[in-house]
């Protein structure tokens, strides 16, 4: 009996420690982020799902679905110049430096094939859906 208790007794002893660790980390947690600036304010603002990266001769997506209305924009993240250019003559960038943006707000639903004019084999295709009701 004796050593039944001695037993209960350590028991009690790490669950308590467990219990204080979870709250220190619980506490830790809430402290941290009631601190932090949010960045999820800043990520609403612009709605990064439209934007099409230009990085490693790439563009990432290579295909993007959006609604009709949508605009997208292109940002050129590599070293070298890169234009966004429509295979049915739709739209045509300038070519764009390092940094630089191309904006082209697609009106109507359809299939939209594009490609870099200075390196071809760089394409891309944007989806352009029925606007949601
Ligand atoms: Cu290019």
């Amino acid at each position: 009996m004796r050593s039944w208790k001695m037993q209960q007794q350590r028991t009690d002893r790490i669950f308590a420690t467990v219990i204080l660790g979870v709250a220190v980390v619980l506490s830790l947690a809430l402290a941290s982020g009631a601190l932090r600036p949010r960045p999820v304010a800043a990520a609403q603002q612009q709605s990064p799902a439209n934007v099409v990266t230009i990085d490693n001769f790439m563009f990432t997506p290579m295909e993007l679905t959006i609604p009709a209305g949508a605009t997208v924009t292109w940002i050129n993240k590599d070293d070298v110049p890169h234009t966004v250019v429509s295979v049915d003559h739709k739209f045509k960038s300038q070519a764009l430096d390092t940094d630089e943006k191309f904006s082209f707000t697609f009106s109507d639903p359809g299939t939209y094939g594009y490609f870099c004019s200075l390196h071809p084999r760089m394409t891309g295709k944007i989806i352009v859906n029925k606007a949601q009701p």
